[in-house]
Formats: C-alpha cells, sequence, structure tokens
C-alpha cells in the first residue's frame, strides 16, 4: 500500500494550460488517495466537482494604499507557509518558477519545515519571461532551489538549458488529457445549434488569442480551405488578438463562416462536432489544445514548433507545416477534409496516440514517482 501524501498546488487558476494541468492533476491525485491543498488566488477554473480529499485556501492579496503594487507574491508565501505548518504538507508542487517556484521556496524558509518543492515548467515562465535579463536570475533561483523540476516537453527543457543555462536536471513530464472527459461525445445536435450545414466540415481553432498564436494564419488558412470545401471556422477562447482576426474576417468576405464562440467550458462537445484543428503557433511548449482534439479524434495540423512536434506526428494523425506557410497548410487541410479514408485512419491515429502517450495514469504515476522519490517513501 503506497503511503499518503499531502500536497499543496499552486498554480494560476485561470483559463489556459498550466492551470488546466495543475487542477486536473490535483483531482486525479486526490481520487487515489491523497490530500490536495490547492493554494491560489481564486478556485482554479476546473476545480467544478466537489471531492473529500481536496481543500482550498485562498490567498487574499490587499491592496493597501502604502503599496504601489498588490503583494501577491508575499501574500502567496505567506499563505504556503501557513498551509504547510497547518495541514503538515509533504512537499508543494508549483506551476511556473516565477513567481511560484520563488514564493515557495521564501514559504518553506518562512514555516522552516523540510518540506519538499517540485515545480514544473510550463513556458510562458522560459519562452517569454525567459529572455528578460532582469527576471532570468531570479527564474534560476527558483529552477535551482527546487527539490525537483519538471518540463512538459522536450522542447521546452532544452530551451530552458539554452536560455536560463541551470544546474539542474530536469525531467520531461508530459501534459495530459482525462480520458473520462476528452473522447469522442455525442453533441451532433450543436451542429444544427449553430448552423451548420451537413454537407459542411467544421475547422477549430481553441485559445488564448495572444499574438503568439498567430490567429490570423488560421483565419487566412481557413478562407482558402473554404474556397475549396464548403466549411465553418469555430473559434474558440478570447484575447487580446480578437478585434484584428474580427476585422481580418471581414476583410476575406467569410463572415458566414466563421463563428466566435468565446470562452467556452465542456470543449469535449466542440472537438467532437469538429473535423480538423489548426494550431499555428509561433511559440508553444506543449499544444494541450492539439492533444485534446486528438484525444476526441480531431486530426490536427500544427506548426514545426516548441513541443508541437512531440503532439502531433506528420503523416500519421495529423500535419505539421512551417510557420506562416499558409499556402501548405491549407493544401493539407482540403487534401483531408476531402479524403474520408484518410481522414478516418488519421482520426483512428489520433485518438491511439492520445491515449497511448498521454493518458492520465501514465503522467500521474511518473509525478507520484518524482514525489515517493523526494520523500524517500513508497
Ligand atoms: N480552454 C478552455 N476554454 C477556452 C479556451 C481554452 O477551456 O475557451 C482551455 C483548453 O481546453 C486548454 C487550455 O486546456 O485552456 C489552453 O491550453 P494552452 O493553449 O494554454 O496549452
Amino acid at each position: 500500500m503506497k503511503s499518503k501524501l499531502k500536497i499543496g498546488i499552486t498554480c494560476y487558476p485561470t483559463v489556459g494550460g498550466s492551470g488546466a494541468i495543475a487542477t486536473e492533476l490535483g483531482k486525479k491525485l486526490a481520487e487515489i488517495g491523497h490530500e490536495i491543498h490547492f493554494i491560489s488566488s481564486s478556485l482554479p477554473f476546473r476545480l467544478n466537482k466537489m471531492h473529500p480529499n481536496i481543500f482550498y485556501h485562498q490567498v487574499e492579496v490587499n491592496q493597501y494604499s502604502v503599496f504601489q503594487y498588490p503583494p501577491y507574491d508575499i501574500a502567496l508565501a505567506s499563505k504556503m507557509a501557513e498551509v504547510i505548518n497547518r495541514e503538515n504538507l509533504d512537499l508543494l508542487h508549483v506551476h511556473y518558477a516565477i513567481p511560484h517556484a520563488v514564493c515557495a521556496i521564501l514559504a518553506k524558509q518562512m514555516s522552516e519545515k523540510d518540506i519538499k518543492i517540485v515545480t514544473t515548467l510550463h513556458g510562458t515562465d522560459i519562452t517569454v519571461l525567459g529572455h528578460d535579463p532582469s527576471l532570468t536570475d531570479a527564474i534560476r533561483f527558483g529552477i535551482e532551489k527546487s527539490d525537483a523540476v519538471t518540463a512538459v516537453s522536450c522542447s521546452l527543457t532544452a530551451q530552458t538549458y539554452d536560455v536560463i543555462k541551470p544546474e539542474k536536471s530536469i525531467e520531461v513530464v508530459y501534459n495530459f488529457i482525462d480520458e473520462r472527459i476528452y473522447r469522442q461525445t455525442n453533441s451532433y445536435y450543436l451542429r444544427e445549434e449553430y448552423g451548420i450545414k451537413d454537407e459542411e466540415k467544421v475547422v477549430i481553432h481553441v485559445s488564448n488569442f495572444r499574438g503568439v498564436k498567430r490567429v490570423q494564419d488560421v483565419v487566412k488558412a481557413f478562407a482558402k480551405i473554404a474556397k475549396k470545401i464548403p466549411a465553418k471556422l469555430l473559434l474558440v477562447g478570447d484575447g487580446p488578438e480578437i478585434s484584428v482576426v474580427c476585422k481580418l474576417v471581414t476583410e476575406l468576405g467569410i463572415n458566414e463562416q466563421v463563428l466566435f464562440l468565446g470562452k467556452q467550458d465542456n470543449l469535449e462537445e466542440l472537438y467532437s462536432i469538429s473535423d480538423l484543428m489548426l494550431l499555428l503557433s509561433e511559440k508553444e511548449s506543449f499544444g494541450l489544445v492539439a492533444l485534446e482534439a486528438m484525444a476526441c479524434g480531431v486530426p490536427c495540423i500544427g506548426t514545426n514548433i516548441g513541443g508541437i512536434p512531440e503532439v502531433i506526428t506528420h503523416e500519421k494523425n495529423g500535419y505539421l507545416c512551417e510557420l506562416g506557410d499558409i499556402e501548405t497548410i491549407a493544401e493539407k487541410g482540403i487534401s483531408l477534409l476531402s479524403d474520408k479514408a484518410l481522414h478516418q485512419k488519421f482520426s483512428a491515429e489520433a485518438i491511439n496516440s492520445a491515449y497511448k502517450n498521454f493518458r492520465s495514469e501514465l503522467i500521474v504515476n511518473q509525478y507520484e514517482n518524482i514525489y515517493y522519490n523526494l520523500l524517500k517513501k513508497v
């Protein structure tokens, strides 16, 4: 019988890959008997079900007028130290090197307990913040002073060594899907509700609509696809690029074919009515939305960038194209959407590879082993 651990988890609770994975991991660990304490500024967005092993500790960031900036990091470290002591935690698993690993290190010192710190790198802390010389030392400190560090892809690990140069081994632990949720569901009725005709194919893109996601490339590639094949584009999510994307859709005269759905939950229902996902980012440490889509049987076309090639296998369950190569992306999309047998083959392969390489049990086990190794427990 494995010993039960008391684990504190800190993540950004908002929509996004890191928050989704941190929360799903906490839920899975709770299901196998561990006691999970989420310590974050608001309830993580996927923590939507009660579980007796899950506790939530809210970090209050007060706006005292003496502070020019609200002290999130200090408030978080204080809350972590309080929870470490009161709940007798074995370890803290934090998502992002800064600020969360640095906060955990401070909390450990404040609590004076020999708690272990596991840090998972998700991307933005390295790919964006890592290039800011004023933050590099803090990121390296957070990594080196953690007891174990994981990254969500080989590509992110290589980039971390390249940019941050930490003296620390980093283990790759891929993101995962909860296969009970991400599977083909019967949501065909949605097609009718969205006004999608029987003969139309559905292309989907899901993101935070930041510049790096290159949503304009998605729209341009879709416009070319829609010239050859009757199709609709579902744009899911919201963010800074939304207005330029809207403008482009109008310029290209494809208003009728593009549906802006905004932020949505239960994405498995939308994936299940989709025939193709486009993920054409210029930076991507993993590409969780591609994995989610694949688990629901949707082949993806992605850019040959960052962690995307670790998720999509070229010409097996999707295609990898060069950044901005709209012509090839559209060509691959058209050939896949117009060849039923090829589409079925790719779709089956997508499900296979999602379940084989990224199923929750496999990945949760990897994290559990890291915890037990650090704590010298079984
Ligand atoms: N997401 C949503 N709703 C949205 C947009 C994104 O739940 O409207 C989720 C995706 O399902 C995915 C994460 O789990 O946010 C984004 O992952 P990434 O693009 O940060 O890797």
